[in-house]
């Protein structure tokens, strides 16, 4: 119960911050955008990641307050960085509860314009299992985002079972392919042939493939020969707090 009321201060007075991590366009070796993780820092310098985090907050029935928190956050980011001359867009995490909430598509719509940014300046993130929640909401909210320019992600893909038409069905742009599927690329050829299909088949539906947990540079080269389009993973770097990634990207872009 204390932290609860601790947590609710403490979104209150702005203590939630992102750390990003980028997304690289595999063929190229460009930056395309980053994927924003939420930490909450505490007073003294205490740091509560994703994995306490987000239970908490859903326990608490924060939930919505943290992702409005994180979308603000994120939204003043990309602004301060369009002002820099940075163009990367902003991909966020969006929990389930939120996802068939139709007044994430307005609030999203009034962050824009607040932060005088495009649709195309913050991307959403969908888990899978998200999606099969409520299939219905969900489509809704996704249109209406695809509406305002705002890019989505299917996250997690390959551990919720969804059903191929409900793929079709859906305003999305991209499909993350799990990193439980990525990791033992080379080691397992039941993987690699998981992860081969899931690119065929994201590609026969007209998305991008993005894969997720590349932490050496054979399993990059690989996903690229297999046609993948994105990736991600601490093979180019873990997710750093605005400052550092600004610095790592000047390097690399
Ligand atoms: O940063 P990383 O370890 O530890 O993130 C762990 C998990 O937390 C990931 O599945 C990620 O999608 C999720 N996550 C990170 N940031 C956010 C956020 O801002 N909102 C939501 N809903 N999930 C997040
Ligand atoms: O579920 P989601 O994709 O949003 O989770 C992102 C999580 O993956 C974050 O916790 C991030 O720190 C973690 N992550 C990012 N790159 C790698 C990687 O190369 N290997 C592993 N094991 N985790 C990674
Ligand atoms: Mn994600
Ligand atoms: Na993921």
């Amino acid at each position: 119960l204390q932290r609860v009321a601790e947590l609710r201060a403490g979104i209150a007075a702005g203590e939630l911050t992102l750390h990003f991590q980028p997304k690289i366009a595999l063929a190229s070796g460009a930056v395309e955008g980053v994927e924003a993780l939420v930490r909450w820092e505490r007073p003294g310098g205490a740091m509560v990641l994703p994995q306490d985090l987000l239970p908490l907050a859903e326990r608490a029935g924060l939930m919505g307050d943290l992702t409005d928190a994180v979308l603000e956050v994120a939204a003043a980011q990309a602004a301060r960085w369009r002002a820099q001359g940075i163009d990367l867009p902003i991909a966020v995490n969006i929990p389930a509860s939120a996802i068939s909430d139709d007044r994430l598509p307005r609030r999203m719509s009034r962050l824009l314009a607040e932060h005088g940014l495009p649709g195309s300046a913050l991307q959403v993130e969908i888990t899978e299992q998200a999606l099969l929640t409520d299939p219905d909401g969900a489509q809704e909210v996704l249109t209406a985002l695809h509406d305002l320019g705002v890019r989505a992600a299917i996250d997690d893909y390959g551990t919720g079972y969804s059903s191929l038409v409900r793929l079709r069905e859906l305003d999305v742009d991209e499909v993350k392919i799990d990193r439980s599927f990525v990791v033992p690329l080379l080691l397992d050829e039941r993987s690699a042939s998981i992860v081969r299909s899931t690119i065929d088949l994201v590609h026969a539906l007209g998305l991008r493939a993005v894969a997720e947990g590349i932490e050496e540079a054979r399993v990059a080269d690989a996903l690229t020969d297999l046609g993948c389009d994105a990736a991600q993973g601490y093979h180019w770097t873990r997710p750093l707090p605005a400052p550092e990634l600004e610095a790592w990207f000047v390097e690399h872009r």
